[in-house]
């Protein structure tokens, strides 16, 4: 019983990625963006985050990121009022092969300078 309680343990991170594929990401190329938070989904089996940030051609563009299960992300110390709408914060993460702007997170950069991960492998 205790040693699959530890299997369990152990095995979880890697149940959370693997049930959910990220082929649709670009996951060998990560980008940096910044922008100011519109709102957070705090949805299973995956949080989704939405920001805007300012494109080469000065336009705001919405994106929205995807996050690791609300569980995993309480691990990495997320709470759901570590950030709120307005917020500003620093995205790195696997964009969208599809060039929509979505992206797969890796770390997030809060505005206090705050660095929490967001997916268990960067
Ligand atoms: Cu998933």
């Amino acid at each position: 019983m205790r040693a699959l309680a530890l299997f369990l343990l152990l095995t979880a991170p890697l149940l959370a990625t693997a049930h959910h594929s990220v082929a649709m990401y670009d996951n060998d190329n990560l980008i940096t963006l910044s922008g100011t938070v519109t709102k957070i989904e705090w949805t299973s089996p995956h949080v989704f985050l939405f920001f805007t940030s300012e494109n080469d051609a000065g336009e705001l563009v919405e994106w929205s990121v995807e996050l690791d299960p609300p569980v995993l992300l309480r691990r990495y110390g997320w709470r759901q009022s570590t950030v709120q709408a307005g917020d500003e914060i620093v995205f790195t993460g696997a964009p969208a092969k599809s060039g929509a702007p979505a992206m797969r997170g890796a770390i997030a950069i809060l505005s206090d300078g705050t660095e929490l991960r967001v997916w268990s492998r960067v």
